[in-house]
């Protein structure tokens, strides 16, 4: 019994490995007609707000990125906020702020996924480093990803709506989260993807964005890293701090501006597209798509991400992502 179980098992085996082989292989063909039908080769800007149905049937459903003008100037953030207003106002608030010696936080450095050591400092000094008028070592960003902007800045909440009436009626949720990001010219976001349909509205300054498209995830190598923490020593350097309790971390240890091609060939094959947002523009960035994060020096920035939905569309890109990991491409 135990024998022709395992004969039986070994031949299910063998015909699921053909099976597997033969779908790997031919996993870049779908991949680019998918890319060719669906990429754009430039992100499109709408002139106003969709309607919901709009936002809904254009752009959400066909996972596609826009860049919306004219949907923040009823906010009196787009007028009021600069360093000095934050000065004026909330210059005494401590804030959460990620420092790194380079300003890659949460990102492949050597052989660690470092994540930045977090400071509680007063918005008033990141605004003196800013300026130029302070020194402190590393990069400083004031960001943390779980709506720091109502939990650590609550008295900047009436100069903005709390979230984007079009966009929670299309999607029927309310944002998970809303971020405020506050940041040095330095401080980069890597290559990376997440599970939000994210608005993501650039008050003033500039965020210059890198995309791919979820098609081109067998392009885009994953490695598992050991995680590691940046500690900032009395001296004012840094030390990289092993998180030995945590599990170890996947992530694209490619820079898509100085991509390795000799250690990762296949990205080649990737399309890249790249946009600026600027002061007033609000960019629709679906969820699932790659994208790497550049900024002007003090660019202030407010995202609203929403849950996206565990539709097929998720599922055909876990297909995906099982796929390019059990072919090897990764
Ligand atoms: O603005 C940034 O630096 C990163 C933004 C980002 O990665 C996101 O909103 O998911």
């Amino acid at each position: 019994m135990l024998s022709s179980c395992w004969l039986q098992w070994g031949g299910t085996s063998r015909a699921a490995e053909a099976a597997l082989g033969a779908a790997t292989s031919a996993l870049p063909s779908p991949v680019f007609f998918l890319s060719e039908l669906c990429v754009p080769l430039a992100v499109p800007y709408l002139d106003k707000p969709p309607t919901p149905l709009h936002f809904y049937r254009d752009w959400v459903c066909p996972n596609r990125p826009c860049i919306i003008r004219n949907a923040l100037q009823h906010w009196p953030a787009l007028q009021k906020w600069s360093l000095p207003y934050f000065r004026a106002t909330v210059g005494s608030t401590e804030v959460s702020v990620a420092v790194t010696p380079d300003g890659y936080a949460d990102a492949v450095r050597g052989d660690r996924f470092m994540m930045p050591a977090e400071r509680r400092l007063p918005l008033s000094f990141v605004l003196d480093v800013l300026e130029g008028r302070a020194q402190h070592p590393g990069v400083l960003y004031v960001q943390k990803q779980c709506s720091n902007l109502p939990t650590e800045l609550p008295q900047l909440l009436p100069d903005l709506e709390s979230h984007v009436p079009w966009a929670s009626e299309a999607l029927g949720k309310m944002p998970d989260a809303v971020n405020f990001w506050l940041g040095e010219a330095a401080a980069v976001t890597s290559l990376h993807k997440d599970h939000y349909e994210n608005l993501y509205c650039v008050v003033s300054g500039e965020k210059h964005f890198l995309f791919h498209p979820p098609s081109d995830r067998p392009f885009i190598p994953y490695e598992l890293y050991t995680p590691a923490t940046y500690q900032l020593t009395e001296e004012g350097t840094f030390k990289v701090v092993d998180e030995e309790a945590m599990e170890k971390v996947p992530w694209i240890p490619l820079d898509p501006l100085a991509p390795d091609l000799a250690r990762y060939p296949s990205y080649s094959q990737a399309q890249a597209l790249r946009c600026t947002v600027r002061a007033g523009e609000m960019l629709y960035l679906p969820a699932l798509w790659f994208h790497h994060v550049q900024q002007s020096q003090g660019c202030i920035a407010v995202n609203f991400w929403y849950d996206m939905e565990y539709d097929l569309k998720y599922s055909y890109f876990q297909l995906l992502d099982s796929l390019t990991k059990a072919s090897g491409l990764d």
